[in-house]
């Protein structure tokens, strides 16, 4: 029995890797590996598969500038929504847009609009493509009509599933390309000339793509063959979300050669040519360093990384001039929608959050850690009880409003708490502190004072005074809410902050931070007393651990900008300090619709989240 399995294990490694087809019917008796043909992979995460994720899941990348994720899936924006500014757009229905966005979001709603090309509808410009086949309709050599002259092919050469899932959409194919091909068409009359398409892999036109001519010395030309049924998929393929079937060798590879880019959003690691996000999605090498956020947690856009790159490409192109191979095309490319649809982006409103003052010299040295330099974690603050005690902490997320532990506080009692911002130490207290009245104390509804389930309230603050409506000070800094489990793993250190006790159970009176693991199996550790909504973290040997006061304080966890999100909200745990029992906190992306139901979406959406 056990030799089977490994046996299996084998064949279904191989299947992945070479994506051989009919090896599997070669083989007797194994109908389970035909039903569930794609495991095991090396490259796919089983789990993660089976949550049918797309293009349009914001828990894996970001929505377009004309979407916004609710509850994790992109939904159309009204055009309303979009960005004013920009150059308009005509569409193929030739209507004029405002701007590149405002045509989306209008197609994104309707999807009988295209985008046909920049500027106002008035000029004779046009676009159109065509497919030459002899009897087939779904596939055949590509032809690009423009401002109603001579057609032209596409070039052979960087032909790919992207461009093609673009053309057979265009083309009324709404699940894209079954596959790519290239050969001669019967008449070539017209093919000394060709246009190299490149484009993304979500356009709905190649009109949005970047179309540059050139001379075509080979003389063949793009094909492909549009998806129309569909069919089984063989043992060997992956199947795609949009139920089309593609050889398992190009799952994770970056590129979106399903189409709707369910082949790239579950990758434990991903093929040559292409980087893999911390959040398990494969992205083109491209896409590194290109001044846009990729991955979730923008790992594709780190400094050091691209430092690094620029480095070897700057020695790249040294070499390419000596060779002097740089081919180029006969004019120069036309700027492509890409760049628009970026600059777009840059025209959204930014949430300004989780950013500290960068540590400077550490002094010496919650349990096991560091003393805080002020303003190191300036969203941090204190809560001081109906006693005048300092006994919970809290976090400041915007507007007026500070995350905390349910177990902190009881609603009844909100004229008895006060909030203290921008302190350090509690004794001496220094200048720049400040304190803040309550207006509302909310406690999770589903809390569950006895097993801790849903230990989260949030409170929010009176202004300083009654012209203000905001709370936002020179001290404070709010902190940013995750919005996708995927954004931070176990494994992965964070920093824990509080004036909780120290080691021996001492009282302290200084802010103090520890680096702390995410763990994962803590149902293990904690069994029935651990819940849906709750995270451990913590230490191997247990010398940095949060304990009695830090409660309600953060956990926080940061992308590769230094960005802090907070990702955990002190909660409780066996004892503190204590080797294989870590901390356990109040999971916050869990409550991110809570959080945004009661704060307003806006005050805590960033990239269109
Ligand atoms: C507490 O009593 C408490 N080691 C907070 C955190 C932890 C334990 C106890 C985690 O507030």
């Amino acid at each position: 029995m056990k030799s089977l399995s490994v046996a299996v294990f084998i064949l279904g490694l191989s299947l992945c890797i070479l994506g051989q087809k009919n090896l599997l019917y070669e083989t007797k008796g194994k109908s389970t590996q035909q039903t569930q043909p794609q495991w095991p992979c090396r490259f796919l995460i089983e789990e993660c598969v089976n949550n049918s994720y797309t293009q349009n899941s914001c828990e894996k990348v970001f929505c377009q500038p004309w979407q916004r994720c609710v509850e994790g899936t992109c939904v159309c924006k009204l055009p309303y929504q979009c960005p004013r500014n920009g150059t308009s757009v005509c569409s193929a229905q030739r209507k004029t847009f405002r701007n590149y966005c405002q045509l989306k979001s209008f197609e994104c709603q309707r999807r009988d609009s295209r985008f046909m090309y920049k500027g106002n509808c008035n000029s004779e410009e046009s676009f159109q493509i065509f497919l030459e086949n002899e009897d087939v309709p779904s596939e055949g050599f590509i032809q690009v009509e423009m401002n109603h002259l001579q057609k032209t092919f596409i070039c052979a050469d960087g032909w790919s599933m992207n461009e093609a899932n673009v053309a057979c959409r265009q083309l009324r194919f709404p699940e894209g390309a079954d596959r790519v091909e290239s050969g001669y068409p019967n008449d070539a009359s017209n093919s000394s000339e060709c246009l190299k398409a490149t484009c993304r892999g979500t356009e709905t036109s190649l009109a949005e793509c970047s179309l540059t001519r050139f001379n075509n010395t080979d003389m063949t030309v793009a094909k492909v063959v549009c998806h129309t049924t569909h069919k089984e998929c063989f043992s060997g393929e992956f199947h795609c979300v949009n139920q089309k079937c593609i050889p398992l060798r190009y799952v994770c590879d970056g590129n979106n050669d399903c189409g709707d880019l369910s082949d790239e959003l579950c990758c434990k690691a991903c093929r040559r040519g292409s980087f893999h996000c911390l959040s398990d999605v494969c992205i083109p090498n491209k896409y590194r360093c290109n001044n846009e956020r990729d991955c979730l947690t923008g790992e594709d856009e780190n400094r050091k990384l691209c430092d690094k790159l620029a480095k070897e490409k700057e020695r790249g192109r040294t070499k390419a001039a000596e060779e002097s191979m740089d081919e180029e095309g006969t004019e120069a490319p036309e700027e492509s929608m890409d760049e628009e649809r970026k600059k777009m982006k840059t025209f959204l409103p930014q949430l300004h959050c989780g950013i500290g003052n960068r540590m400077v010299a550490r002094r010496k040295r919650i349990l096991g850690g560091h003393e805080a330099e002020k303003d190191e974690f300036p969203w941090q603050v204190a809560i001081r009880n109906e006693q005048h005690r300092l006994n919970c902490g809290g976090v400041f997320i915007g507007g007026c409003w500070i995350l905390t532990a349910a177990h902190c506080v009881r609603a009844s009692r909100v004229h008895l708490y006060r909030i203290w911002s921008g302190m350090v130490n509690s004794v001496n207290m220094s200048a720049g502190i400040e304190t803040f009245y309550l207006k509302k104390v909310i406690v999770h509804e589903k809390y569950n004072s006895k097993t801790y389930e849903n230990d989260i309230a949030l409170l929010e603050m009176k202004p300083k005074d009654i012209r203000h409506t905001s709370c936002d000070l020179h001290n404070f800094m709010p902190v940013c809410i995750p919005w996708s489990k995927y954004m931070f793993r176990s494994g992965h250190q964070c920093k824990v902050s509080g004036w909780g006790l120290e080691e021996d159970f001492k009282k302290q009176f200084t802010l103090k931070w520890g680096y702390i693991y995410l763990m994962e199996n803590c149902s293990e550790i904690y069994r029935e007393r651990y819940f849906e909504g709750m995270e451990c973290a913590g230490t191997d040997d247990g010398s940095v651990d949060s304990c009695k006061g830090d409660s309600g304080g953060p956990l926080v966890c940061f992308d590769s900008n230094n960005v802090a999100y907070l990702w955990g909200i002190v909660s409780w745990g066996e004892n503190c300090g204590e080797k294989g029992h870590p901390g356990v906190y109040t999971k916050v992306v869990n409550y991110f619709e809570w959080i945004s139901r009661h704060t307003g979406k806006s005050l805590i959406s960033q990239y269109n989240v």
